[in-house]
């Protein structure tokens, strides 16, 4: 097998994963009322890659789920969050 044949053989079998929707939950320090949890749900939910989100108050995370296909960087996430005000404390991707 040639190296662009094996790279295209790759890719084939990478498309399926690239294709799901991503699950990914941030753990945040600050939010303590649900005037909190509303404004941190309502940034998320105007961009348009985010199709679910969820605040628990109880366990201080987000919980968001992307387009397929789609993904929301880090950055991005802390962004949204320190400019709201409060703090990242850790990114989790499910596998
Ligand atoms: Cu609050």
């Amino acid at each position: 097998m040639t190296t662009r044949n094996f790279a295209f053989a790759a890719l084939l079998l990478l498309l399926p994963f690239l294709a799901e929707a991503k699950s990914i939950s941030v753990q945040v320090k600050g939010m303590v009322c649900a005037f909190c949890a509303q404004g941190i749900e309502k940034k998320f939910k105007s961009l348009p890659e985010i199709t679910k989100v969820h605040v628990s108050l109880e366990t201080k995370l987000v919980s968001l789920e992307t387009q397929e296909g789609k993904d929301i960087p880090d950055d991005q996430i802390k962004k949204i969050i320190t400019e709201s005000g409060y703090d990242v404390v850790k990114i989790e991707r499910a596998k």
